[in-house]
């Protein structure tokens, strides 16, 4: 089974915090599998190499980004929206990697969602200064299905807001190896990053890579 691989991860390192219904940051939770994660991210963006993706409003955007999975989420000047194809090289993303899937899937369980199937997972790049202004995720099909995600690299700050965009949003620090699940009424939560302090990582170097993992079809 797929969770095995995160079933002894030394839960000493591991603790779990609760912002609000639907949402628990599960601290280190990926730190045991860290070598084997960005080896498969490696994979990925050899094959679907990370790229600044143009808004429907004409922006670049300051995040690089790629996916994997079945379904990966493009932005260009005709809209968002869930793509089988990257539109840069006409082929399809690259598959899920193992420890990707049961990482989301061991998450997902951890934080009482069974039997999360993520057909999706977006790959988000930011360097020093980068930010992520605030939104809800409104693309997927089905906002039963949670969301996973995973922060790797060096720290950022998490803007957790609410309902409204004007919900002033609370702060949740986020380094390596933290992993969040936001599902049930926490799942259309408006939500963004603060622009990152310089920092270097001692694997990921200059960046903070975000893996978010999500039922788009
Ligand atoms: C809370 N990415 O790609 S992941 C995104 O750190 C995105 O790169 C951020 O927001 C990042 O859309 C945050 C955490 C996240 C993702 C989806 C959410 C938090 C969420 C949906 C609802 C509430
Ligand atoms: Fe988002």
């Amino acid at each position: 089974m797929t969770f095995d691989l995160f079933a002894d991860a030394e839960p000493d390192r591991m603790w779990c915090e609760q912002l609000c219904t639907g949402a628990v940051v599960l601290r280190r939770f990926a730190l045991a599998h860290e070598a084997a994660i960005l080896t498969a991210l490696d994979g990925i963006t050899g094959a679907a190499p990370l790229r600044h993706m143009i808004t429907p409003g004409g922006f670049r955007m300051s995040v690089a980004m790629t996916n994997c999975g079945r379904y990966g989420w493009v932005t260009d000047r005709t809209g968002y929206r869930y793509d089988t194809t990257d539109p840069a090289s006409g082929k399809p993303w690259p598959g899920m990697p193992e420890v990707f899937l049961a990482l989301a899937q061991a998450a997902a369980s951890s934080a009482g969602f069974d039997g999360f199937t993520p057909d999706a997972c977006l790959i988000n790049r930011y360097e020093p200064g980068t930010r992520l202004s605030l939104h809800q995720d409104r693309n997927e099909r089905d906002f039963d299905a949670p969301i996973v995600s995973v922060s790797l690299g060096i720290p950022a700050v998490f803007q957790f807001g609410g309902a409204r965009r004007e919900d002033k949003p609370m702060r949740v620090p986020l380094t390596h190896g933290d992993v969040v699940v936001w599902g049930g009424p926490a799942r259309l939560r408006y939500h963004g990053v603060l622009p990152l302090k310089e920092a270097t990582h001692p694997l990921v170097g200059h960046h903070r890579i975000n893996l978010t993992f999500r039922k788009a079809a």
